[in-house]
């Protein structure tokens, strides 16, 4: 391991300390590796490398042809789909987890479709690590 000093203003600190308090962290250290980690992962992302991501969508399963139109996407793009986990959220709302590995525009085009498709409510594509990281 190596160490460096960081200089910053005593108020952006005490922000930074209850941040950590209030997630749990036990030192600066480790939150200050955490992110660089995520940044990492999100230029590897812009520069087109990063290859796995996480696709949540809510949707109401009552909306006309809608669970076949996200299932017929799905099977369409089932080379970029590792894994679909879904949660039937309450009566009429189902929330999906896709896990996506392709390449980040491929993984963007297809979580833009399905987001943008009719009657799907919510929809967040996350940029996750491939472990190829550091
Ligand atoms: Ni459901």
């Amino acid at each position: 391991m190596k160490r460096f000093g960081v200089s910053m203003e005593e108020e952006l600190l005490t922000a930074f300390d209850q941040l950590l308090e209030k997630k749990g962290y036990n030192n600066r250290s480790e939150a200050i590796r955490d992110l660089i980690r995520r940044w990492l992962v999100e230029d590897r992302w812009e520069k087109g490398k990063g290859k796995v991501g996480i696709l949540v969508i809510v949707y109401d399963h009552r909306k006309r042809e809608l669970s076949t139109r996200i299932l017929k996407q799905s099977h369409h793009h089932h080379h970029l789909i590792v894994s679909t986990l879904h949660i039937h959220l309450d009566k009429n709302n189902c929330l999906e987890v896709n896990v996506l590995r392709g390449r980040p525009s491929e993984l963007r085009r297809l979580s833009e479709a399905l987001i943008a498709t009719r009657g799907v409510k919510y929809g967040r594509l996350v940029p996750a690590p491939s472990g190829e990281e550091p």
